[in-house]
């Protein structure tokens, strides 16, 4: 008997259909941000990543053109097994022939090859206005600023980008998850709270009010607690954003689970939003001690993130995307560990016993209800995690490095 016939046989002993978990993981979407390529750089401008975010390392191999990231995510998905879905920042538009317009006037047009890459490889494209590293960002505000001619041009990008979006989900047949975040806040005690977030309310209603089938475009919009340099006031506050989606139709709340208080988790606030919305859209990160976005691992709140989702019964009603920018690894490997780390995570809740769990808590049987818990983690969900590596035609853990070694070699260190 192989590993992965014995592990069958154990999980089906605790009422596990390993079989059905496998052809369940394969299918539930996750979007791979494209700027984990090139450190959150773009191609629509030269200056430094604002907006209270930073990537940290100077890793060489860096993506510098949409041939070489287009190339560094092939390679990182032919080393992830699962449903990928593309997601891009507006800033990685490809500006063809000298052409060049300011991000209020950006089109369709201007990601044509990105649709191209997406189509070929069978995948949806989820987008995201970039309202950061950019010169019309006034006092570090955007769609907050007092200045109307500001507010203006960043009213008119996140228009641009409802556009896109349609134009996204009409092209791939997928719908496509528009999120709006923004750094906007002051690094002081700020003497009015309120103004900025009357703005803000009132830029993304504009915004939402670009035509748009709402079946095609998913808007939604994330949270933050703080950002560097703005560490007293954050505009869209975890507050701010959830009462916005809420009151608003065909609007979605965005958690990153790099964007609240340290003790607070994101696991937790899944099943008490799907209590109220249809669907919610999600930013797989790792924080260590701040939103430092490191790349996601296999850790316990990952885990615990999956688990919800897969337990809430709710893989339909959630999208998934990662959402991190470790510039001091191989980019490669970060873009392909998080993602592989995300789907093991998706595979080991998909694996969990999860109804027979739920009635020893609705018995009261606590004191088994632990017991069981801590059995469930050392089930071989290994061997399994092998087999479905295999049938996606991917590398097993062990041999990952080697193909990113290899990589390196061959193409990154002659950049
Ligand atoms: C920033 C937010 C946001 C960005 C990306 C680049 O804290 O998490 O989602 O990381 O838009
Ligand atoms: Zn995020």
């Amino acid at each position: 008997m192989t590993r992965f016939e014995s592990a069958k046989e154990i999980y089906a002993s605790v009422g596990v259909d390993v079989e059905a978990a496998i052809a369940k993981c394969m299918e539930v979407p996750v979007a791979l941000h494209c700027w984990q390529g090139d450190d959150v750089t773009g191609f629509d401008h030269d200056g430094p990543l604002t907006g209270g975010i930073q990537t940290t390392g100077n890793y060489p191999g860096k993506a510098k053109t949409p041939e070489q990231l287009m190339a560094d995510m092939d390679k990182a998905m032919s080393l992830m097994p699962g449903k990928k879905k593309l997601n891009l920042h507006a800033c990685y538009a490809i500006f063809e022939d000298g052409e060049y317009v300011d991000r209020d006037k950006i089109a369709p047009k201007h990601f044509a090859k990105w649709v191209e890459f997406a189509k070929e490889r069978g995948m949806g494209i989820d987008f995201n206005p970039t309202f950061f590293s950019h010169d019309k960002v006034k006092d570090g505000l955007t769609l907050t600023s007092p200045d109307e001619e500001t507010r203006k041009f960043w009213i008119d990008h996140g228009k641009a980008c409802i556009r896109i979006s349609q134009y996204f989900a009409e092209e791939t047949g997928v719908p496509c998850v528009m999120n709006i975040w923004i750094g906007d806040g002051f690094k002081d005690v700020p003497a009015d709270r309120m103004g900025p977030r009357m703005r803000y309310k009132d830029s993304i209603e504009q915004i939402l009010a670009e035509p748009h089938d709402n079946n095609l475009v998913k808007p939604c919009v994330e949270s933050k607690v703080f950002g560097i340099g703005v560490e007293s006031y954050t505009a869209g506050s975890g507050e701010f954003a959830l009462s916005f989606a809420a009151t608003h139709e065909g609007c979605l709340p965005l958690m990153d689970n790099g964007h609240y208080h340290p003790t607070e988790v994101v696991s937790d606030k899944i099943p008490a939003l799907l209590c109220f919305f249809d669907e919610i859209a999600l930013h797989v990160t790792r924080p260590i001690r701040w939103d430092s976005d490191h790349v996601v691992l296999f850790d316990d709140e990952t885990k615990e993130i999956a688990k919800e989702i897969v337990r809430c019964n709710a893989l339909d009603r959630v999208y998934i995307a990662l959402d991190y920018f470790d510039a001091s690894i191989n980019r490669v490997s970060a873009f392909a560990m998080g993602f592989r780390s995300f789907q093991k995570a998706l595979l080991a809740a998909l694996l969990t016993p999860n109804e027979a769990l739920k009635k020893l808590q609705d018995a009261n049987r606590l004191t088994e209800l632990m017991v069981q818990q801590e059995a469930v983690k050392t089930l071989p969900l290994g061997d399994v995690w092998n087999e479905y590596c295999a049938r996606q035609g991917v590398v097993s853990d062990w041999e990952f490095f080697a193909e990113i070694e290899k990589y390196e070699e061959e193409v990154l260190s002659l950049r």
